[in-house]
Formats: C-alpha cells, sequence, structure tokens
C-alpha cells in the first residue's frame, strides 16, 4: 500500500519510507539546543542546513514543552515562527511544520507557508479545531500527552498505557470528524516523553507498531529526550547513540516520520537500514 499525504498548493509527502524532520526550535529555553538558534536569521540556517543534511520536513516552533518549561504567549509566539516560516518559505519549497498548540499561531503559520500542524495537545485548545477546519490541505499530527508541560511527569498514570493512548486517539479522530476534518489528514504521535515516566517511555517504544491499526501515518519524536538521559545517565549532549538507537527501532516498528535533532547521522542509520531491507545496486 502506497501511503502519502496530501500538502497545500498540490503537493504531496510519500511515506513509504521514514521522513525525517528537522527540528527547528526558535526558543530562548528549549531543552536541547539552549535557545542558540533564537534569532530568526539563525534558525532559517539551521533549517536549510537539515534540509541539505536530509530532513524533508522542518518543524518550527515557538514554544519549548520540555517538562516545566513556562507558556509563551501568543504575541510572543508568532513574533518568534512567523518570521523563520516565511524565510524558509521564501528559500524552499520542503514540507514546513508549525509546532503549537495555538489556534491563531496555528492560522498565521498556515498562512506563511506551513504545510502540517504539529500539535502536542491535538487539537484540544480553544478554535485549533475549527481553524484546521477551514485549511483542508494541511496535514496534522495528533500527540498525545497526559496532562500540560508544567507537570505532565508529576507522576502519570495509565490503567494500560498502549490500551488508553489508543483510546485518546480513537476520541481525538473523532473530534476531527465531527468538525469536518478528514481522517486521511491526521498523523499520530504517541508522545515519548509526555506524561510518561521511563517504564511507559520503554513500553511505549517496544510496542510502537500496535499505532499501525489506526492505519494512519505515525510520527515518532525521541531524539535526546530524558528517556535515555534516566537509562543512561547521559546529558542531553551525550544522547546521540541512544536517539539513533530509538530511531531505527520506531522506523522498523513502523514510524514514517521521525522527528530529530541530528539529521545527518539519523539519515545515514535510515539508509543503512533501507539497504538491508531493499538491497544496493552495484
Ligand atoms: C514539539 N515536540 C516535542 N517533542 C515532540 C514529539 O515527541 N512529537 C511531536 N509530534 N512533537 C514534539
Amino acid at each position: 500500500m502506497k501511503t502519502t499525504i496530501c500538502l497545500p498548493r498540490g503537493r504531496e509527502l510519500c511515506l513509504d519510507t521514514p521522513q525525517i524532520m528537522g527540528i527547528v526550535n526558535v526558543t530562548p529555553d528549549s531543552f536541547s539546543d539552549g535557545g542558540f538558534y533564537y534569532q530568526a536569521d539563525n534558525a532559517v540556517n539551521q533549517a536549510l542546513s537539515l534540509l541539505e543534511q536530509g530532513a524533508t520536513i522542518l518543524d518550527v516552533g515557538g514554544e519549548s514543552t520540555r517538562p516545566g518549561a513556562p507558556d509563551v504567549a501568543c504575541e510572543e509566539e508568532l513574533k518568534r515562527v512567523i518570521p523563520v516560516i516565511e524565510q524558509i518559505r521564501r528559500h524552499s519549497d520542503c514540507v514546513i511544520s508549525v509546532d503549537t498548540s495555538k489556534a491563531e499561531v496555528m492560522r498565521e503559520a498556515i498562512k506563511a507557508g506551513a504545510d502540517i500542524v504539529n500539535d502536542v495537545r491535538a487539537l484540544q485548545e480553544p478554535g485549533a479545531l475549527e481553524v484546521v477546519a477551514q485549511y483542508p490541505e494541511v496535514a496534522i499530527c495528533l500527540m498525545h500527552m497526559q496532562g500540560q508541560p508544567r507537570t505532565m511527569q508529576n507522576n502519570p498514570t495509565y490503567t494500560d498505557l498502549v490500551t488508553d493512548i489508543k483510546a485518546f486517539f480513537s476520541a481525538r479522530i473523532l473530534a476531527c470528524k465531527d468538525h469536518g476534518i478528514d481522517t486521511q489528514r491526521l498523523i499520530l504521535d504517541p508522545g515519548f516523553g509526555f506524561g510518561k515516566n521511563l517504564a511507559h517511555n520503554y513500553e511505549l517504544l517496544g510496542s510502537f507498531d500496535s499505532f499501525q491499526s489506526f492505519e494512519l501515518p505515525l510520527l515518532a519524536g525521541l531524539s535526546r529526550k530524558s528517556m535515555f538521559g534516566h537509562l543512561l545517565n547521559r546529558e542531553t549532549n551525550e544522547r546521540l547513540a541512544a536517539s539513533l538507537a530509538g530511531a531505527l527501532l520506531c522506523a522498523q516498528k513502523g514510524a514514517h516520520i521521525i522527528r530529530v535533532h541530528d539529521v545527518q547521522q539519523t539519515a545515514d542509520v535510515l539508509k543503512v537500514w533501507h539497504a538491508a531491507c531493499n538491497g544496493v545496486t552495484i
């Protein structure tokens, strides 16, 4: 079965092989690159470099979602992400995703050229469903999170992790349908690290393939996350090998999109896996 997702301006994203989503944080407080790319020009240069390294999707975000991160006002988030999306669009026809939960930021980002709305709150904030319903060509990533970033790591609890996340996806897919949003626009992401303890995160990694039952594209975001730091006692900048292992495992278990900081290294890993599965011509 061919897996593609439709995008604005008649474009399509083919997901037959896993695609790399490069992370472009436009925040002063993001957990892993410490705000180095806060300036718009730096963020755009970083974004173009990620494309050269093998990313086909860029995920531009102006609000950190790390545990305990402060909220960012809508005006501030707009100021951070819109100029970056506009500038990337001027330079490239690549797939741009906006990482936001705010309806107003979604609307302005789509107008500026975003193709995907990546919402860690799965369109549960006021107005979000209504905005994306108005732009039928834009794809949407619905991520599972228990709680809110500020408190989500305070003793997260599940009856059964995978069953509970599946029930959440079913409810959000239904909410989308009720707002006239075509299910074929949706991408699902079980949300590593979002309201999950260490055991939950590794259970999720081991059972990532369970979410294939929705027959929708799956996104995995594990890059440099604390599930590696805590298991291995590694600082954020020492988690590359673990992140690559996580990316490969998710790809093998059916992930269509892998969201990462380290694009070139992830691209190498996926190429080796692809060659082993499909052979190489000499
Ligand atoms: C914004 N963001 C941070 N981590 C993420 C993850 O794991 N998935 C998605 N979709 N977005 C994320």
